[in-house]
């Protein structure tokens, strides 16, 4: 580790994250489900992108009830996405253009048909049966607690052969593991193996602070406002409990045996402290914090999550910064204006050029925006269960736009999801030939990112006394400087810079003809503008 710390270039931390949903990404056997030679077929398009790493969501075998992330062997790939020896592949392939992958791994729960629930759930005297949990009813038949499922309901699933309950924080079809026996723990450290001994680098964390309960299995507080009875619990017992320190140290241990291997965890409804708290020096190189993604556009709420983040962590941890992922409504649809993507370059140039690891979202690159899906074509469980009030997740998760034929060059055949509506003038293919495209204004950023360590590496410290509309950060790294300004209004905003940032050096600005402004004591940002200046 202290040798990876003085590199100049540590693919983590100064490198970009580009996330794929490996079914909506590439096709490459007409079944209209994406796949990994689809992918392998799509690495030049990433590597001319400018991106270090994809982190594949789950492709491990699934009955898909929840789209890969209720898996049914952790050591093998689904056949609908390829096999063992596709997958070496496109790490070969990846890694020959300077990419690394970062798998998705999903150990707070498996599928049902997991071959050790089929075990659990036979027999109480199955040695599998405790790998998961499980209670007895009570006096009069219920389950021990109030914990409830964050998927809708109580969080416990009657058994009826075994006459007992099992515990689920998601689907009841995704039964949550017993991190507290020793033989689940140690299954867990051999799928870290197995997969960093074919050349996988990273290892992202589905709700890793999930993985322990109370032992004495105590209810909630309830006592908050809220929508679903969910919400109106303090979650003292059911996720962030002490023991998961010990856990996430032997995952470091394992993992630092193997050149540069990172993990970064998803914080289960995290806040930058409970987040940072499993971050550093022996425990997890980094965890994700949503705050920014959960914001809405307004420099005032983003300066207070940058701050509320750099707080937490310190100097001593590394943020990662996310505006979209396979959860949540892509940016383009919370905060594009129309057709218009003026905002989404602010974006970009914002992720691009703060402190901490950036991660893309597939097609963000493009401003996809979300499909609209009808009640019958909705295939997330949430949306069906939920629908009016949420639709799902199905809207950020449609095929990659790549150009204007037939299902937009993602698949011959029908896709499993549809193609949004825009696909033939928002695609791949046009957005390369227009120069001021938000494609290329993303592979621009990349590649200012990459020629520019002060954006990568520096120190960030949030500008205070500009127009309310205008977020603005210097970074500071071995005596060089640069200032970021976005404007994240509609209207101008004119700054006066004080004398100390008066950097005169135009590194990059989202809008022609900003050097003739920047003689001046001043200069006005046009509405949307994002301008990056150094010394
Ligand atoms: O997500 C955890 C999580 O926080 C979400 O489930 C969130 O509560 C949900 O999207 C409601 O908006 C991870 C994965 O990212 C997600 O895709 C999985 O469904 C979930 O875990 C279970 O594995």
């Amino acid at each position: 580790m202290a040798d990876s710390k003085a590199k100049d270039f540590l693919w983590w931390r100064d490198g970009v994250i580009y996330q794929i949903y490996p079914r909506s990404f590439m096709d490459s056997n007409a079944d209209g489900l994406g796949d990994l030679n689809g992918i392998t077929a799509r690495l030049d398009y990433l590597a001319d992108l400018g991106i270090d790493a994809i982190w594949l969501s789950p492709v491990n075998p699934s009955p898909d009830v929840d789209f890969g992330y209720d898996v049914s062997d952790y050591c093998a790939i689904d056949p609908k996405f390829g096999t063992l020896a596709d997958f070496d592949r496109l790490i070969a392939e990846a890694n020959r253009r300077g990419i690394r992958i970062v798998m998705d791994l999903v150990l707070n729960h498996t599928s049902d048909q997991h071959a050790w629930f089929r075990q659990a759930r036979a027999s109480l005297d199955n040695p599998y049966h405790d790998w998961y949990l499980w209670s007895n009813p009570d006096e009069h038949g219920r389950p021990p607690n109030n914990w409830q499922s964050v998927f809708g309901g109580r969080a416990w699933q009657w058994d009826e052969n075994l006459r007992q309950y099992y515990y689920h924080m998601f689907y009841k079809e995704q039964p949550d593991l017993n991190w507290r026996n020793p033989a689940v723990r140690a299954a867990m450290l051999d799928v870290f193996r197995f997969w960093a001994e074919r050349g996988v680098q990273g290892f992202r964390l589905d709700v890793f602070n999930v993985y322990f309960k109370d032992a004495l299995l105590r209810s909630n507080p309830v006592n908050r406002p809220g929508l679903r009875p969910f919400d109106w619990q303090t979650h003292r017992y059911d996720f962030d409990q002490p023991e998961l320190i010990g856990v996430l140290e032997d995952i470091r241990k394992l993992l630092d045996a193997y050149p540069d291997c990172y993990a970064v965890g998803e914080t289960f409804c995290g806040t930058p402290e409970r987040t940072s708290g499993y971050c550093g020096e022996g425990l997890l190189h980094a965890a994700f914090n949503f705050n920014l993604l959960e914001s809405r556009w307004s420099a005032r709420r983003y300066a207070a999550c940058l701050r509320g983040w750099e707080h937490a962590l310190g100097a001593g941890r590394w943020p990662t910064q996310v505006l979209n992922n396979h959860d949540t409504m892509r940016s383009a649809t919370r905060f594009g204006q129309g057709e218009d993507d003026e905002r989404m370059k602010a974006a970009a140039a914002l992720l691009l050029t703060l402190r901490g690891t950036p991660f893309m979202y597939y097609g963000e690159e493009i401003g996809m925006r979300d499909i609209r899906v009808s009640r019958s074509q909705i295939l997330d469980p949430i949306g069906r269960r939920y629908w009016p009030f949420f639709k799902g997740r199905d809207g950020c998760r449609a095929p990659m736009q790549w150009d204007a034929s037939a299902a937009a060059g993602i698949s011959p055949a029908q896709t499993w999801l549809p193609v949004h509506p825009d696909y033939r003038e928002r695609n791949v293919a046009a957005q390369s030939a227009q120069p001021d495209s938000l494609l290329n204004t993303y592979r621009q950023l990349l590649a200012l990112r990459r020629a520019n360590p002060v954006l990568v590496r520096g120190d960030l410290d949030l500008l205070d006394g500009l127009p309310r509309d205008v977020l603005a950060y210097r970074r500071t790294f071995k005596g060089s400087q640069a200032l970021v300004l976005l404007n994240m209004g509609t209207a101008p905003a004119k700054i006066d810079l004080p004398a100390a940032e008066k950097l005169r050096r135009l590194l990059w600005s989202s809008h022609p003809h900003t050097g003739e402004a920047l003689n001046g004591d001043g200069l006005t940002l046009a509405g949307n503008q994002a301008l990056i200046l150094a010394d």
